[in-house]
């Protein structure tokens, strides 16, 4: 506390005072020494850190147009053999791994059965790292209709959409507008690009503004 009072006059003594603020300066380049020190051993791979996830097929947050026969996560080190898990869920909420996890070196893998639906899916795996911890953590990855069977859920979504349609008149003519402008190709390139060529006019408005209030003190209050 007394340090934050610079100005204090001589009572406390100004041998007393003067030599810890002369001293401060290497304690300063200690303490930043020791910083960088303890940044140094922070970012050192090393025995000390767990293992991460530093791969997979497919990869995290992939948009794939072929639906995968497999999963294969890759960690930053070897994983012990015994009680690893990978649980893949799809978008309507099913399981599609199949088999056990399969383990190679830094490799986990496992199979996959027909995915049957468009969406995300979700792969959470609980893993041993090498240093005994366990890893648990999950990834995503999405199909697009391209990845999957015609067959699949389009009539029940039909129904749905449907009976939906029934029971809401109100937001009917609400969507109706917003659900016609993304199929028409030149409403959608329209609305884009009149508002980048209307961003660009108000900037450059702003800048002639600008750059006449600067030039206008600069010639006098006289010149007109
Ligand atoms: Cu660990």
């Amino acid at each position: 506390m007394n340090l934050a009072t610079p100005a204090a006059p001589a009572t406390a003594g100004p041998d007393g005072r003067r030599r810890p603020s002369a001293a401060r300066r290497p304690a300063v380049v200690a303490a930043a020494l020791l910083g960088s020190l303890a940044l140094a051993t922070a970012t050192a791979p090393g025995a000390l850190a767990h293992d991460t996830l530093i791969d997979s097929s497919p990869k995290d947050g992939a948009e794939l147009d072929t639906a995968p026969g497999e999963v294969v996560l890759t960690f930053s080190s070897d994983i012990g053999q015994g009680s690893n898990a990978i649980v893949v869920t799809g978008p309507e909420g099913e399981n599609h791994e199949e088999g056990q996890v399969e383990v190679d070196g830094p490799e986990a893998a496992i199979g996959l059965g027909e995915l049957p639906a468009a969406g995300e899916y979700t792969v959470a795996y609980r893993t041993v790292s090498s240093d005994g911890h366990t890893l648990e953590d999950e990834i995503t990855f999405s199909l697009t209709e391209e990845a999957v069977p015609e067959s699949g859920p389009s009539p029940e979504e039909e129904a749905s959409a449907q009976d939906g349609d029934g029971g809401g008149s109100g937001a009917e003519a609400e969507e109706s507008p917003a659900a016609q402008s993304p199929t028409d190709p030149s409403n959608s390139m329209l609305g884009p690009v009149g508002a980048v060529v209307a961003g660009i006019a108000v900037l450059a408005l702003i800048a002639i503004l600008v750059i006449r209030m600067r030039n206008r003190p600069g010639a006098g209050g006289g010149n007109g």
